[in-house]
């Protein structure tokens, strides 16, 4: 399940480059995408937040109160190999997460704070990717 994680991670982070600009997440703050699942990265900025959106929006993840759209995220999973194992997990973990921190009005900031912790929870459940694995499934997409 790590597995398919790291490669829903790659292919979501293809849409970081598009991102960059609009969201203001500098290298400093985030050299590449995949660098989100680094035991010392820290999920804490702003930007970051603002980027999720940018990607997700681009992959029609998102809903107009900029919430998870949980079919279409459901319809993401599944397109990856072995997919449907994580898909209602993964839709059920951010769920969670989205819920303990629906009263930040801002959007991005809310958003960070939803990503952070939704890489704990995968951390804990033992299904987010090594670096090794991600650095492999980028030679794919
Ligand atoms: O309420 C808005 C919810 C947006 C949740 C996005 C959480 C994902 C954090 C970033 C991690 C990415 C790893 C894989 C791709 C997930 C789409």
């Amino acid at each position: 399940t790590a597995e398919v994680m790291s490669h829903v991670s790659v292919h979501f982070g293809k849409a970081l480059q598009e991102c960059r600009e609009e969201s203001g997440l500098t290298e400093e703050m985030m050299e590449e995408f995949h660098h989100f699942w680094r035991e010392d990265f820290e999920v804490v900025h702003r930007e970051l937040g603002c980027a999720i959106i940018c990607m997700s929006t681009k992959l029609s993840l998102l809903d107009d109160n900029t919430r998870m759209h949980h079919d279409n995220m459901d319809e993401y999973v599944k397109s990856f190999p072995a997919g449907e194992v994580l898909s209602k997990r993964m839709v059920e973990m951010i769920h969670t997460c989205e819920k303990k921190y629906d009263d930040i009005a801002d959007d991005c900031e809310r958003v960070v704070k939803i990503a952070a912790c939704f890489k704990a929870d995968c951390q804990a459940a033992g299904i987010a990717p090594e670096m090794a694995m991600l650095e492999v499934v980028m030679e794919k997409y």
